[in-house]
């Protein structure tokens, strides 16, 4: 076996794998969420991307529906960096700070890093909402339905049979596919 053989499973081994939440309702939804994907992309490797919902707002309601999708990242960001990077491209993005659960042109949640379970004031993991959400649930089920909340120990498919407000959380069927097109651009 090679030296650089040898390398290459060491690096892959320290490479974590995070499940990110995004979301947006204000401006081109489906182009926000396209484009942070692709920045995205440009510091982590974005292996695979939920469809697109659109979904009610949940917590302050009046305010736009949402265009939500989760994807799953590989990546070797620690956890704060990995935040540090969300919030870099939801600054960059234009997002302006304003009270929690205000309208956004873009939102990035890290939902899980690996197996951890980490509770401090600026993250905690797995995102502490998720298990209400089913506007994260819907979209994680399809593409880790096996993965296993480390508190609950319930499994990503039974949290999502069983969350409140699904009728809340359609499939977009308008204008781009974003998974699609960002399938071609990542
Ligand atoms: N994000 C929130 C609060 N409410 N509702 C929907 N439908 N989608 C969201 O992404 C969302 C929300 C806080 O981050
Ligand atoms: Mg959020
Ligand atoms: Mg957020």
């Amino acid at each position: 076996m090679s030296d650089e053989r040898c390398y290459c499973e060491r690096r892959v081994s320290e490479l974590a794998i995070a499940y990110l939440g995004l979301g947006s309702n204000l401006g081109e939804r489906d182009e926000n969420l396209c484009q942070a994907l692709t920045m995205l992309s440009q510091k982590v490797k974005v292996e695979r991307i939920s469809s697109v919902y659109e979904t009610e707002p949940v917590g302050y309601e009046e305010q736009p529906l949402f265009l939500n999708l989760v994807c799953r990242i590989t990546t070797d960001l620690a956890p704060d960096e990995l935040l540090h990077l969300a919030k870099e491209i939801e600054t960059a993005m234009g997002r302006v700070p304003s009270f929690p659960g205000a309208p956004r042109i873009i939102d990035i949640d890290i939902l899980f890093y690996d197996n951890k379970i980490r509770e401090t004031p600026n993250l905690t993991i797995p995102h502490p909402r998720l298990k209400d959400r089913a506007f994260v649930l819907i979209p994680l089920a399809e593409i880790a339905p096996d993965l296993v909340h480390p508190k609950l120990g319930k499994s990503i498919a039974q949290l999502a049979k069983d969350v409140k407000g699904q009728e809340g959380v359609r499939k977009y069927e308008g204008g781009l596919d974003v998974s699609d097109i960002c399938g071609r651009a990542l």
